[in-house]
């Protein structure tokens, strides 16, 4: 496969950032793959980690590892304070009020039930209407069918445009006096599509709803302010932004969060206990029961720091002229089609295609054989799917160390799956 580590180090200057710097924090980066330079093209599913956040978690075990909120000796002490102190890193990254908003799950489907199992029961009634996006990940979807099929609440799903953008006229008249709850992605993970949160928050606070923002892949690739975005609940997953797996955060607006029933019950989320009752504990443990993820918890602290020492305009940046580049590279292929918004600024790092005459898993195993990761199949849409009318799709997605190289690299592959399944695509 055609190509040179120097042409990726002209072309890694080109970015605005210096990745050639970055993949040396990347030890994964260097595995090969039946003797084929690792290319990672599947962010969307999960980030790769970097050292300081693998050693974060080292550290941890070897000199902290204890119980948080419980004991009054030292490594539990210490532990309590990493633990909280990550509490506040991640309250400064989103720009939330308090620290005290910031709750700690597994992942942006656990906040995404919480709120559905907590606030949902306790708020929608027979007849409400739960505004959502047709391009929803399934777990910004299927824990409102549920709620609705128990509260008779209906599911009402806002229109895309040919590009997969929101249609906005349309969104003024689907969001109305029934709307309870407007529940959105902010960026879609299949068609890279970044919806207008604060318009359409607009919209939906107009009518008394509630907001609820699926940051799971907006919040690893955008500047993210939960008091620009005016929203009410934001959900998100550190394992997609360089942190560990296992650690999710709901956000939720203190008086909403205060008003809502616990989720799960145990320990750490009470203040005290009688036989036959229980006073809850305050936020945001009272949403945290039992022992907590701590390691990994601290160790996303450490892929946080990561993140802002780069400044996410700057990974903004590099993320727009990657796919920039990709979508005009992918173009040259005959008969491909390429889903989501055509303008690179309007998108994330996420491109789904199609191959004509190639299932997108062939195509899968066929990059993967040529050492290139990338996702096939539905990406958890099913629903927008059939509306694309396709079984899946193949998608590359892109993060801070990929190089326009690897983008050739793909390009590369594609040709030669073309020749491979026997089509003449290629122009
Ligand atoms: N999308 C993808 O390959 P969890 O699994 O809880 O960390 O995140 C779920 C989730 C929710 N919303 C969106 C928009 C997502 O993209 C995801 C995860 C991965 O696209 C795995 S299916």
């Amino acid at each position: 496969m055609p190509h040179s580590y120097s042409k990726e180090r002209e072309t890694a200057t080109m970015s605005s950032l210096d990745i050639e710097k970055i993949r040396r924090d990347f030890p994964i980066l260097r595995r090969e793959i039946d003797g084929k330079r690792l290319v990672y093209l599947d962010n969307a599913a999960t980030s790769q980690k970097p050292l300081s956040m693998i050693n974060c978690l080292n550290e941890y075990y070897q000199r902290y590892n204890a119980n948080v909120h419980r004991g009054i000796h030292t490594l539990s002490e210490e532990a309590t304070a990493l633990y909280e102190g990550t509490r506040e890193t991640v309250r400064r990254f989103i720009d939330a009020r308090e620290s005290c908003e910031i709750i700690f799950t597994r992942g942006t489907t656990e906040a995404i039930n919480l709120v559905a199992y907590s606030w949902g029961r306790q708020n929608v009634l027979p007849g409400d209407e739960i505004v959502l996006s047709p391009m929803e990940h399934h777990s910004n979807l299927v824990p409102w069918q549920v709620l609705a099929q128990e509260r008779e609440a209906k599911l009402v799903f806002l229109d895309l445009t040919e590009d997969g953008e929101i249609n906005m006229e349309t969104a003024a008249k689907l969001i109305g006096p029934r709307t309870k709850l407007l529940t959105i992605t902010q960026m879609s993970n299949v068609l890279g599509t970044i919806t207008p949160v604060q318009e359409l928050a607009r919209l939906a606070h107009k009518q008394g709803a509630v907001v609820l923002v699926d940051g799971a892949q907006g919040v690893p690739h955008l500047e993210t302010s939960v008091q620009n975005l005016e929203v009410d609940f934001l959900a998100f997953s550190m394992h997609k932004m360089l942190g560990p797996t296992g650690v999710g955060v709901l956000w939720g607006k203190k008086e909403l969060l205060n008003a809502m029933p616990p989720f799960m019950y145990g320990g750490d989320m009470i203040s005290s206990v009688a036989r036959e009752r229980s006073r809850y504990n305050e936020l945001p443990w009272k949403f945290e029961a039992g022992t907590p993820n701590i390691a990994d918890v601290i160790a996303s602290g450490q892929a946080i720091d990561y993140l802002n020492a780069l400044g996410m305009e700057t990974v903004r940046e590099h993320e727009v002229e990657i796919t920039r580049y990709a979508l005009s590279r992918l173009k040259e292929l005959k008969g491909i089609t390429i889903y989501g918004p055509k303008d690179a600024t309007k998108r994330g790092g996420v491109v789904s295609f199609n191959m004509p005459d190639i299932h997108p898993h062939d195509l899968g195993q066929i990059l993967s054989d040529a050492g290139i990761a990338i996702r096939a199949g539905h990406h958890c849409c099913q629903p927008l799917m059939k509306d694309l009318k396709v079984m899946g799709t193949a998608r590359a997605s892109f993060y801070i160390y990929n190089t326009f190289v690897e983008v050739d690299m793909l390009m590369a592959a594609l040709r030669e799956a073309d020749k491979v399944m026997g089509n003449v695509a290629c122009r």
